[in-house]
């Protein structure tokens, strides 16, 4: 055993003055103050939060289950599957602008809008559409009505056209994806069609045309189903006039303006790659930007 080492003699001398000290009692007193405030402290840091945090767990894996987990626990990994989703989508997201920025583009492109067309007597073909075994069906017939039926959507984005200019415009109408939902395509599977949990089951493609047949495009199901894909029939606030496609045009931000078609007459769900009208002109058929 190490022997601490000798106590130094204190200083020979006549003994030094006490110090003076301020009341020893108040020092004391604030001393215990400090450590009671001090251990009141470390209990709110330390044990109420780990107390809670036991009572919070004994509730977590006490609650009734849901597939072989607590609830709670279901409900973070749906949550987090809607965010992974969500991402996915978002994350191709194109930029959206303040309403202050739009206006209206210039009328480009009068392919397939000849004029002796009626809007009155308008009705939108839709076919290649799923029955309860996912195979396609007989096309129907839609009014705009049925479409206006939809949830309204209104995106403030830039129509980018392949020429060079570009013009963030207002949009309005039913969002694509919920006119699939409503009205949704044949599968590739044979499965029943499932729009928003299974989306690579549905055919690949859709075509549009105008109703002369003058002008068509091909969209990959991916883009068509985007949330900023629109059916749109509003343009700046008001009804969409002619020259910009009434009664109803496509509105697909993720690509160039010539995906954008007017006057729609058909609308085919299909697993063969469409032709597309500027595609057959030398263009990239995807168009993406
Ligand atoms: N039916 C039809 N749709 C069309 C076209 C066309 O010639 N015919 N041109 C496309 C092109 S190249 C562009 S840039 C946009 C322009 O839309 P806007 O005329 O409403 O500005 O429409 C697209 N949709
Ligand atoms: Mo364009």
């Amino acid at each position: 055993m190490r022997k601490h080492p000798a106590k130094k003699a204190p200083p020979a001398g006549p003994k030094p003055a006490p110090v003076p000290r301020a009341c020893p009692a108040a020092v004391s007193d604030d001393a215990e103050r400090e450590i009671g405030r001090l251990s009141r402290r470390s209990l709110l840091r330390g044990v109420v939060p780990v107390g809670a945090a036991l009572l919070g767990w004994r509730w977590l894996i006490t609650r009734r289950e849901d597939n072989g987990l607590p609830w709670p626990f279901r409900r973070a990994l749906e949550i987090n599957e809607q965010l992974a989703r969500d991402y996915y989508r978002t994350a191709r997201l194109s930029p959206a602008f303040p309403r202050s920025l739009a206006a209206e583009p210039r009328p480009n492109g009068d392919e397939g809008m000849s004029d002796d067309f009626d809007p009155e007597r308008w009705m939108l073909r839709v076919e290649g559409l799923a029955t309860s075994d996912g195979q396609s069906e007989t096309p129907i017939t839609l009014s705009l009505d049925a479409i206006k039926a939809l949830p309204r959507t209104d995106v403030v984005t830039e129509l980018r056209c392949i020429e060079g200019w570009s013009q963030v415009v207002h949009w309005a109408g039913a969002r694509f994806l919920d006119f699939a939902r409503k009205y949704p395509p044949a599968t590739r599977t044979g499965d029943p069609p499932d729009v928003i949990r299974e989306p690579e089951k549905l055919v690949e493609y859709v075509r549009m045309a105008t109703p002369d047949g003058g002008y068509y495009v091909g969209i990959d199901m991916a883009s068509a189903l985007h949330p900023q894909t629109l059916l749109c029939y509003e343009l700046n606030g008001k009804p969409l006039t002619l020259e910009h496609g009434a009664p109803l045009r496509l509105v697909i931000p993720v690509k160039y303006g010539i995906k954008s078609i007017k006057r729609i007459g058909t609308i085919t769900f299909t697993n063969q790659r469409p032709s597309d009208y500027w595609a057959e002109r030398g263009y990239d058929w995807y168009a993406g930007h």
